[in-house]
């Protein structure tokens, strides 16, 4: 008995460890989607960021708006600003949401050769329920150029990580040059629900079951008197 409570406890703190896996692949057009978590059509969705790109950008379109008059479905940052500056977007979603990842899908302007114009060299996320405190779930490096690094202008980039329960969400791009990061779209990666705690109290209590009627067939066989002569028979478990 007391193995099964020490088996149950390690399972339940190894759930509790972060840990975070990112991969970024070249594709050949970028993702727009409306089906996932952080949507513009969420009920209570907001979005706000810095400074944009006055050619006429609006923030919601890397969530899966069409909002922007130039270029409409994609957010251009502002020009003007230096290698290293750090670009943000910040959702709140209305409810609390549990995710386990997020899809970043971008381009730069290597379809030019030579240039890294629009280019990501850091991409990070923090969350948490209240804007004044939120903490870094992940942070990644991504290589200037995309079509030198990844083989395309486009790349998507994806991060996974343990559950996060958050209704703020920030998005961090760090720059490669003086001008503005491009962003397509940002998805989140809906966590798949955890076996409650009934549902595990449910499986102790089965395990708890088998236990008990191994003990009483060996009983029988075994012509066992005793809880300490069982005990010996069936290893003391
Ligand atoms: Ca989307």
């Amino acid at each position: 008995m007391k193995k099964m409570i020490l088996v149950l406890m390690a399972l339940y703190v190894s759930g509790a460890v972060a840990s975070t896996h990112t991969e970024i692949v070249g594709v050949s057009v970028s993702n727009k989607s409306s089906d996932d978590a952080f949507d513009v059509s969420m009920h209570g969705f907001s979005v706000m960021s810095s400074a944009l790109h006055p050619a006429g950008f609006d923030a919601s379109d890397a969530f899966g708006g069409m909002a922007g008059s130039f270029f409409p479905g994609e957010v251009i940052f502002q020009d003007n600003g230096v290698a290293g500056q750090k670009d943000f977007l910040v959702i709140e979603t209305g409810e609390a949401l549990a995710i386990a990842g997020v899809r970043l899908s971008t381009y730069d302007d290597s379809y030019n050769p030579g240039s890294s114009n629009r280019g990501i060299g850091q991409f990070r996320m923090l969350a948490g329920s209240d804007p004044g405190s939120l903490v870094e779930i992940f942070s990644t490096m991504l290589s200037g150029n995309y079509k030198q690094s990844y083989g395309s202008a486009g790349v998507e980039l994806n991060a996974s990580f343990d559950k996060v329960i958050a209704s703020y969400f920030l998005f961090e791009f760090e720059r490669v040059n003086s001008t503005g990061p491009r962003i397509v779209e940002i998805d989140a990666i809906t966590a798949v629900p955890e076996p409650s705690v009934f549902s595990l109290f449910g499986a102790g209590i089965l395990a708890l079951s088998i236990v008990c009627r191994k003990t009483a067939k060996c009983m029988k066989r075994q012509g066992c008197r005793t809880r300490s002569q069982h005990s010996d028979v069936i290893g003391g478990f």
